[in-house]
């Protein structure tokens, strides 16, 4: 990539000599509350979805309605087991308008072209992340995302961690090892603890002696980091849910990975009649013809 390509995004050159040495970058106050409004109108109006079935099927008798999004969903599953919350899925891939609005969002898409240039393909791999107290499959062991497709040829792939509330130690922030993104992808398996299956590195990767280090972040806040980074969060501890959504973005001349869905042009200065709107997207078309 040149230097002028570089300079059309929003990152400092330090913050790109930064992730490049470090394979993450924690950037602060990132999104403003305005700008998460429509994520988190869609999330509320899922946890509604989620509320009317819980009573439907008589799991529970009062559907919350006046708790706050910080603490609602972690309310209705408070008397319920794990089973009943995996039932929904440890991470939600909805189609819904408030998703696209943040996957496209200007600000996430100019630092993400400071890293990979103009011609930007947003991965189909994206998660919200409801992570509720105490339900095992909140905690994500060590892995490096680039398991969950070995054989794609992307890369790189850059994910976009977005926190929506504060993510702190207690409710299970991410935890990061710096510069082990220029690694192969390490041998690994699936856990079979938390009921989920998440991959996780086999155990001589994790020594004691690696550097982790834990990134407590404000809402509002992203971490971008290399899907050969090794990551992981612990437990949610508190009584709040520890919402997150994890986005994830290539350069366009990559292996779009159809095997996990249909990803979309979020970016293009050399096609923009062609970017990805949201009624394509919505009609599941990567790109917009005219
Ligand atoms: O949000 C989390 O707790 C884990 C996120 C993660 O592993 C990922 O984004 O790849």
């Amino acid at each position: 990539m040149t230097h002028e390509q570089r300079m059309a995004g929003s990152l400092t050159e330090e913050q790109i000599a930064f992730y490049e040495r470090e394979g993450y970058l924690v950037l602060p106050h990132f999104l403003t509350v305005e700008d998460m409004a429509p994520v988190r109108a869609a999330l509320e109006e899922k946890v509604s979805w989620i509320a009317d079935d819980l009573y439907k099927d008589g799991f529970i008798t009062d559907k919350l309605e006046q708790r706050p999004f910080e603490t609602r969903l972690a309310d209705l599953f408070a008397g319920l087991t794990d089973k009943e919350f995996l039932h929904y899925g440890r991470g939600w891939r909805d189609r819904q308008p408030g998703l696209f609005h943040l996957i496209s969002q200007p600000k996430i898409l100019d630092a993400i072209e400071s890293l990979i240039g103009s011609e930007i393909f947003a991965n189909p791999v994206y998660n919200v992340r409801p992570k509720v107290p105490h339900v095992a499959a909140g905690a994500v062991p060590w892995h490096q995302d680039k398991s969950y497709w070995p054989d794609a040829n992307s890369n790189p792939v850059i994910t976009a961690w977005v926190a929506l509330v504060d993510a702190t130690a207690e409710n299970g922030c991410l935890h990061i090892m710096p510069r082990t993104h220029k690694k192969q992808v390490l041998s690994y398996h699936a856990e079979t603890y938390s009921g989920t299956g998440y991959t996780e590195l086999d155990a001589e990767h994790v020594s004691k002696k690696k550097q982790a280090i834990s990134l407590p972040l404000a809402a509002g806040g992203v971490i971008l980091f290399n899907d050969r980074c090794i990551h992981m969060s612990t437990m949610n501890n508190s009584h709040v849910v520890r919402w997150s959504v994890d986005l994830r973005y290539q350069p366009t001349d990559q292996d779009p990975m159809p095997q996990h869905g249909i990803g979309f042009l979020a970016r293009s200065r050399q096609h923009p009649e062609q970017v990805t709107t949201l009624d394509d997207w919505l009609a599941e078309r990567p790109t917009h013809h005219l």
